[in-house]
């Protein structure tokens, strides 16, 4: 059943007359009105989608997205969000300013309709065009009743105005606090924290939405300014995103790592039959798919009827203009959509009216009109494109050539793995200590690094639940590995195997067999160095690439072994940053020398069966980390960065990034 689609009924009925009075059609009265807010705090998931680490974060996109509107609007240009030092949030645009005026019927001023009550704001009139608005679309009243404490500043009509709220009910009635010559509004919030389980915000997070949303709606300025970190000179952390040509430079960024097959990025920015459509594509040197696709600013991780539009105009054209050119002539076995998509890079956008959201995540767009819309958009481009710049057109079509004999020979290889292994029954691979319980819920699979460290893992196990599969050394790149020298590798082979998943058709390949995995865990445990960190990086490319569902699923974590064993008389420690290393120093005491022994733990095999079990692998004491993916875009970029060929961008990337100890004793 879906939430949005009820909501945006009872919007409908509960619509208000418009008494056309203000300058642009808006007044206070024609602002919706709906419920209170005690709805939200009851069932906050239902609203922001968890009280975790996404819904305290989304908190800042459903603010932002009211003054990302604005922007659509063509009302204003400049964003700035501000993570305070006590993690509250300010959130500034220099728009029209919210309403101030008196709401006939409520009996009180716009703004304070607008903080409190859920769906107001004037989101759904269908006389303004508002399209954005966050996954959940709830608006700003939401973040109010999930805050302990909001203050909403207006400049506008010559004045400034504030009202504050505590839990979404406001203190006082609004006020008139001085005198401005600018417009706009700001809102800053205190996240409730009875109601978060996790109150600290992610600078990167909230970096990597900002980055798209700049991409996504270009020459609007956003700003970063993170206050909780200060550097020497006493500037405050900050990133700034503006993007003067939207989708074209968003797919640019995305390839940053990859290498172009043709110069120009081709990219359309249009309208087909009422639905503003962009979209712009490049094709690279890699095998992989890369197509992002959103809809009124929202990424449609589960695709929908934009996505199925494109790829069916996509491989039309491109299929047209390859049967016109006699380039496929000499080939003996058919092409597929899949062989069209190998190397593409490409960000669809699309903003649609009501929005009708499906799938487990409500991320896959229903409206079946969008499809047609779409479809027309992508093959009026290429067509002109291909026709226009017919030596970008052979190399496209001898790239599609080419991705067509491979995926020939990769059926090859796939046919001859699965009759070996798990369709032959031919057993699970002889490196595999399997464990004794049957039922794929309970059991753990342990992907170790090196034979070594796989012996002291199999000794070290509960066998009743947990496996241990050890890999040799560094996996293959599939980032740049084609597709049947990735399923002709004896340890991907292995995985394959031992998981018990077969390899999907292309067609398939993304639904996985997920009901046949042996192991509902799957838990990558490599060195707490630097070659771990790059094997670590090959296994997750791979499960990336070809086994995303498992990441989506939950099904992939990461062990955290250790990096230091502490040691005084019969007290021992186990510490895993530099940091706690300096705690348990202090807290042992130091000095000379107090007889503290320190150990640091430079691989796994450096750990007995017994050390490892207790920091590592018991559910009991383990931390295991959990692989998600929050931003698709970003994480595809990252992974073909740091698989690919240039070094320079990894090196900063590893150099930011890395948390694994830097000093080696
Ligand atoms: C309702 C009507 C108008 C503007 C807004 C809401 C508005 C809301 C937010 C939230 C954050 N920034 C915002 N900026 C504007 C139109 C007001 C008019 O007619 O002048």
């Amino acid at each position: 059943m879906s939430d949005i689609n009820e909501n945006i009924e009872n919007t409908e009925k509960g619509k208000m007359a418009n008494n056309g009075e203000g300058k642009n059609g808006y007044s206070a009265d024609s602002i919706q009105v709906l419920e209170g807010l005690e709805a939200v705090r009851k069932r906050p998931a239902m609203y922001i989608g968890d009280i975790g680490v996404k819904g305290l974060h989304h908190l800042v996109y459903e603010v932002v997205d009211n003054s990302i509107d604005e922007a659509l609007a063509g009302y204003c240009d400049t964003i700035k969000v501000t993570i305070r030092e006590d993690n509250s949030i300010l959130v500034e645009d220099n728009g029209r300013g919210i309403p101030v005026d008196m709401h006939e019927k409520e009996g009180k001023s716009a703004l304070e309709v607008v903080m409190t009550v859920l769906h107001a704001g004037g989101k759904f009139d269908k006389d303004s065009y508002k399209v954005s608005g966050g996954l959940h679309g709830v608006g700003v009243s939401c973040v109010n009743a999930l805050s302990k404490k909001l203050v909403a500043t207006v400049k506008r009509d010559g004045n400034v105005f504030r009202q504050e709220y505590a839990i979404g009910k406001p203190l006082k009635d609004i006020e008139m606090i001085g005198e401005s010559d600018e417009t706009g509004t700001s809102i800053e919030f205190f996240p409730d924290d009875s109601i978060f389980i996790v109150s600290e915000y992610q600078f990167d997070i909230l970096a990597n939405r900002l980055r798209e949303l700049a991409y996504l709606n270009k020459q609007i300025s956003l700003t970063l300014i993170d206050e909780r970190d200060k550097d020497e000179n006493g500037e405050f952390k900050s990133k700034h995103f503006f993007s003067s040509e939207g989708l074209k430079e968003f797919v640019q960024y995305l390839d940053a790592g990859r290498e172009s097959l043709i110069e120009n990025i081709i990219h359309v920015s249009t309208e087909k039959n009422d639905v503003p459509v962009e979209i712009a594509l490049q094709y690279n040197t890699s095998f992989a798919e890369n197509i992002h696709s959103y809809v009124n600013n929202i990424n449609t991780i589960e695709g929908g009827t934009h996505l199925t539009g494109f790829r069916r105009g996509l491989t039309r054209t491109l299929k047209a203009y390859a049967d016109e050119s006699g380039m496929l002539s000499k080939l003996k076995f058919d092409i597929s959509g899949d062989d069209f998509r190998e190397g593409l890079t490409a960000v669809i956008s699309v903003k649609v009216q009501e929005p009708q959201f499906e799938g487990q995540t409500k991320t896959k767009l229903g409206n079946s009109d969008v499809s047609i819309s779409v479809d027309q958009a992508v093959s009026g481009l290429l067509k002109n494109y291909l026709e226009e710049n017919p030596k970008d057109a052979k190399t496209i079509v001898e790239k599609v050539i080419l991705a067509a004999t491979a995926r020939h020979a990769a059926r090859k290889a796939r046919e001859l793995v699965q009759r070996k292994n798990v369709l032959g029954g031919a057993g699970l691979p002889g490196k595999l200590a399997d464990c004794s319980d049957k039922n794929a819920a309970n059991c753990e699979l342990y992907l170790v690094e090196g034979d070594s460290a796989g012996g002291t893992a199999k000794q070290g196990r509960d066998r009743n639940f947990q496996a241990i599969l050890p890999l040799r050394g560094k996996i293959l790149n599939v980032e740049k590995a084609m597709q049947h020298k990735v399923l002709d590798n004896e340890e991907i082979k292995n995985i394959y195997t031992a998981l018990g998943v077969y390899i999907g058709t292309e067609e398939d390949s993304k639904a996985l067999n997920i009901e046949k995995l042996r192991y509902h865990k799957i838990i990558i445990m490599t060195d707490a160095d630097v070659d771990g960190s790059h094997i670590m990086t090959l296994i997750m490319t791979f499960f990336f690439r070809y086994m995303k569902v498992l990441i989506e699923g939950g099904y992939i974590y990461v062990a955290t072994p250790p990096l230091y064993l502490i040691r005084k008389g019969k007290t021992e420690r186990y510490v895993w940053s530099e940091k706690e290393r300096m705690t348990v120093i202090n807290e042992l005491g130091q000095g000379k020398e107090s007889g503290l022994h320190i150990q640091r733990y430079k691989g796994l095999g450096e750990m007995n069966a017994e050390q490892l079990w207790d920091t590592t692998m018991n559910p009991d004491t383990r931390t295991l980390r959990q692989v998600t993916i929050d931003n698709a875009a970003e994480a595809d970029r990252i992974f073909s960065m740091l698989m690919g060929d240039e070094v320079a961008p990894r090196r900063e990337f590893i150099e930011a990034n890395a948390t694994y100890a830097k000093i080696d004793a």
